[in-house]
């Protein structure tokens, strides 16, 4: 089966394409003409503004299935460069799905998009299901959610064969330091290589996230471009909570150094979700998926990379 991966050179891309790879898919992966390679990957560049280029790609490479990753993601840049964010993540959505409703009609697409759409969860309603009222609260979660919508008009009015997900945190080696865990991780680490005790600064501790190995993440996207529903809608992730403070005991208990915990206040959210957690079912029911990575051999594994 031939797999496209787009936008396959940020943090999830190489994983998704090793476990394509290690599953037996022919992969082709996409990135930006200005980004490096990551991984032993076939890699083209591809910009998903340029219509042309999708255009081209789907006539020749003809993919079986297409895993759409490209995007701005980052919710602080989506506050400060709104237009690029909608540029990228839904004009880029549109390309996609009319490039391949002209040139790639029988391909199946995963779209994938982020429990953020869900916005302020109803906490009476944990874990929330796909079905939720959707309040995304800044742009980079609007314009998913606005993914969302499109991806189901696509396989509605068209008769396409798109997926979408809806991904909550994935953590794993290779993710920018701007997110919570590998910032903790590296902060220790840097305390361990001064032989000196350290301070590490945190934001909120008490909120609980579901958080899941990238490994398990990707393994439910082949499982949904195989057994997914078309037009349907579902939420990847553990299905469990983890409250951020003993994710930072985990990692405090990887450590000798003396690590001296400071509460920032500027680190935290102005609107924060006390707990989020996803209702997989929809997801286990349909593909047979199991979460199979233990989190604290993931933290051991970010800690030992900043090591
Ligand atoms: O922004 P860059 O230079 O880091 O490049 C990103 C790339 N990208 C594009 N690719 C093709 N055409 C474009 N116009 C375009 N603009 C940006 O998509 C980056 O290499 C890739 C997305 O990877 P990350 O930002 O590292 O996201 P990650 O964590 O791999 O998440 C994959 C997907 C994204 O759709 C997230 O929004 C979602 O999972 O959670």
């Amino acid at each position: 089966m031939k797999a496209l991966v787009i936008g396959a050179a940020g943090f999830v891309g190489p994983y998704l394409c090793k476990n394509l790879i290690d599953n037996g898919f022919d992969v082709l992966a996409t990135k930006l003409e200005n980004e490096n390679s990551k991984g032993d990957f076939k890699f083209v560049n591809l910009n998903i503004l340029k219509k042309e280029e999708i255009d081209a790609l789907l006539k020749e490479f003809a993919p079986d299935v297409i895993f759409h990753l490209a995007a701005q993601s980052s919710v602080k840049l989506s506050w400060e460069r709104p237009q690029l964010t909608f540029s990228i993540n839904v004009i880029g959505a549109i390309n996609l799905l009319e490039s391949v409703r002209e040139f790639a009609k029988n391909a199946k697409v995963v779209l994938i998009g982020s429990g953020e759409e869900y916005g302020q969860i109803d906490q009476s309603k944990l874990p929330v299901k796909e079905d939720a009222k959707i309040e995304a609260n800044n742009f980079y979660a609007v314009s998913k959610a606005t993914q969302n919508s499109i991806g189901r008009i696509y396989a509605k009015a068209y008769g396409l064969n798109v997926v979408s997900v809806r991904a909550f945190n994935h953590i794993g080696v290779g993710q920018l330091d701007t997110f919570v865990i590998p910032s903790f991780c590296k902060q220790v680490v840097e305390i361990e290589k001064t032989n000196k005790p350290g301070v590490i600064k945190v934001g909120n501790l008490s909120s609980k996230r579901d958080f899941t190995d990238v490994r398990d993440i990707v393994n439910a996207y082949r499982l949904l471009a195989l057994k997914g529903k078309s037009g349907e809608t579902y939420n990847v992730g553990s299905g469990r909570s983890y409250k951020i403070e003993d994710l930072l005991n985990i990692i405090l208990s990887l450590t000798n150094a003396s690590v001296k915990v400071e509460i920032d206040p500027a680190r935290f959210r102005p609107v924060d979700t006390p707990e989020v957690r996803a209702d997989i079912s929809k997801l286990v029911k349909d593909t047979g998926y199991k979460v199979k990575h233990d989190l604290k051999d993931t933290i051991k594994e970010i800690m030992d990379s900043y090591r």
